[in-house]
């Protein structure tokens, strides 16, 4: 071994959120452990996504540990949504909490990792390699840039940005001409802001998308106050919701069709005026019946209608697609943005931005000139980062070959042929269709105790046999089928991504899954092979 390999008990990739709670439970479970990031600090998603507006979609108080109750009573969050800022300052207060960092490399990027001899040989883009019982994958499911392959985009003579990769210098757009290239929930939320700062700015929509106020505002102390008195409490309960967030989005057990049109109109009015996520939680059925579905996504497009005075920008902002088979987007201001004089919409759903030019970028005959432009394009979701590295299993077997159909696994945790391989939210979890925060320490807890079990049973290796996994994506795979979230193009489907396969990668449905892992457990780790 060379002088710079270090022998851990688990190697960890990623110092977002995953990899910091893995390092402390690790480390409370007198494993010793490293981990390598790629930043400069930790934060993983909430260190790289620095444009303006960003924010995150959960309630603040709900997205935050709540493994150590001292840190949940002693943190005050402000603001019903955390803006970016805010989140990645209580990561840091994190890691210097825990005193995390003396584990952590930065600047530091994982190339490949190689099982051999019932170890990982994780090598780096440094001379730094871990040696390694247990590898976890704490590489987040948005952590991957998706940048189109726009013919010139390097001849641009402006500045391109990518939102999941912003500068840490601030950026002015002032006296500006900008385009934003993408509509998803990075678009959304910067493109007011940036409207606000520049000359012009110019809107390029493939897509329109779904959005409900945020109405955010500084967190009412008294509500602070109160969810505190009764964290554990308020947490458990919101983990059992059948709702299956992890979060407190309460779930109308009724049917949109079971109701009158008024009764309804008025259910989805009150979900508008309180406003993010939970609006998709106005009847039990929006998800699974499309004409339920279409009462919703037009009670939307009717507001679309009301804010935006231009018709034909109205329409042109009026989404198709079933409402909540894309992400729906939590906006400030998003639509009212297209009131202003300085904001133009161009729509490149038919004739595509077809090249870029040392001025701009050129969309059927017409070139746009600008001094700036955005790509809010989004990400390479959830299987990304797993395979932009060169990740070798038993027999010398790749992941990329493994997952040549799209991803295979077993619970969204472990992967045939790749023993002592755990993916923190990986795909076939509930992941990023929950309290991302919730889900990460269920991971967490539950890869930690069983690498305690195997200790304590004298087993050095777990495996997901094949016949598990595949019974587990067959039973993913089902579930996504009954539902209405198959419908369109969506990241969750990878078809974001221009070759990736077309899979539905998430699980529904959170209580049910938490569930199933512990039957799992209760069972001697069904579907394990334990060596
Ligand atoms: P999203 O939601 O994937 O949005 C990316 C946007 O970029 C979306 O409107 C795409 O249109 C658009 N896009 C992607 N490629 C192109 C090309 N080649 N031309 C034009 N437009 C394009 O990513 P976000 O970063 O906004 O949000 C990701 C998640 O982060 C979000 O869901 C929250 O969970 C937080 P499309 O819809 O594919 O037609």
């Amino acid at each position: 071994m060379s002088s710079n390999t270090h022998d851990v008990d688990i190697a960890i990739v990623g110092a977002g959120f995953a990899g910091m709670y893995q390092l402390h439970k690790a480390r409370s479970a007198g494993l010793s452990a490293r981990v390598i990031e790629r930043g400069a600090d930790v934060g993983g998603t909430w260190y790289w996504n620095r444009y303006p507006g960003a924010r995150c979609d959960v309630p603040s108080l709900e997205y935050s540990f709540q493994f150590d109750d001292a840190l949940q009573q002693e943190w005050e969050w402000q603001e019903r949504y955390a803006p970016q800022p805010e989140i990645l300052s209580y990561a840091n207060h994190v890691a210097d909490r825990f005193d995390l960092r003396r584990d952590i490399t930065f600047d530091t990027s994982v190339v490949g990792a190689r099982f051999s001899d019932n170890r990982w040989l994780v090598t780096t883009d440094s001379d730094l390699k871990l040696n390694a019982q247990f590898l976890v994958m704490a590489t987040g499911c948005l952590s991957s840039t998706n940048v189109p392959d726009f013919p010139g985009l390097e001849s641009f003579a402006g500045t391109v940005y990518h939102t999941g990769k912003w500068p840490h210098d601030p950026v002015g757009f002032q006296d500006l001409r900008v385009g934003v290239i993408g509509t998803g929930s990075s678009g959304i939320q910067s493109i007011p802001i940036i409207a606000e700062q520049a000359a012009s700015l110019t809107v390029f929509q493939r897509t329109a998308n779904y959005a409900i106020p945020a109405h955010n505002a500084a967190l009412d102390p008294a509500r602070q106050a109160d969810v505190k008195s009764r964290y554990a409490d308020f947490r458990a309960a919101n983990r059992q919701m059948t709702s299956a967030f992890g979060a407190e989005f309460p779930q109308n057990d009724a049917s949109a069709m079971s109701v009158s049109e008024s009764e309804r109109f008025q259910q989805y009015e009150d979900a508008w005026m309180s406003g993010g996520l939970p609006f998709l939680r106005s009847f039990n059925d929006l998800a699974l019946d499309a004409e339920a579905n279409e009462t919703a996504a037009e009670f939307v497009r009717s507001k679309i209608r009301q804010v935006v005075k231009d018709p034909a920008v109205a329409d042109l902002l009026c989404p198709t697609q079933t409402i909540g088979c894309k992400r729906i987007c939590v906006d400030s201001g998003y639509f009212e943005t297209f009131n202003r004089e300085n904001v133009t919409l161009v729509d490149v759903s038919t004739e595509p931005v077809s090249h870029f030019t040392p001025d701009g970028l050129v969309v059927g005959d017409t070139e746009f000139e600008f001094d700036a432009v955005v790509l809010a394009t989004g990400f390479d979701a959830m299987t990304g980062s797993l395979l932009a590295m060169d990740i070798c299993g038993r027999d010398g077997i790749s992941l990329q070959d493994a997952w040549a159909e799209g991803p295979k696994n077993y619970l969204g945790l472990t992967i045939a042929g790749f023993p002592n391989l755990f993916t923190v939210t990986g795909p076939g979890s509930p992941s990023v269709l929950t309290n991302m925060l919730v889900s990460i320490e269920q991971h967490v807890d539950f890869i930690t105790d069983t690498i305690e079990s195997l200790r304590a049973n004298g087993q050095s290796t777990i495996e997901a046999t094949t016949n598990a996994q595949d019974a587990w994506v067959s039973h993913v795979n089902g579930l996504a089928d009954l539902t209405l979230f198959t419908t369109c193009n969506s990241w969750y489907l990878g078809a974001n991504v221009p070759g990736k396969k077309r899979v539905f990668m998430p699980l529904l449905g959170f209580p049910g899954y938490v569930k199933k892992c512990d039957e799992v457990v209760a069972n001697g780790y069904e579907g394990f092979d334990l060596a």
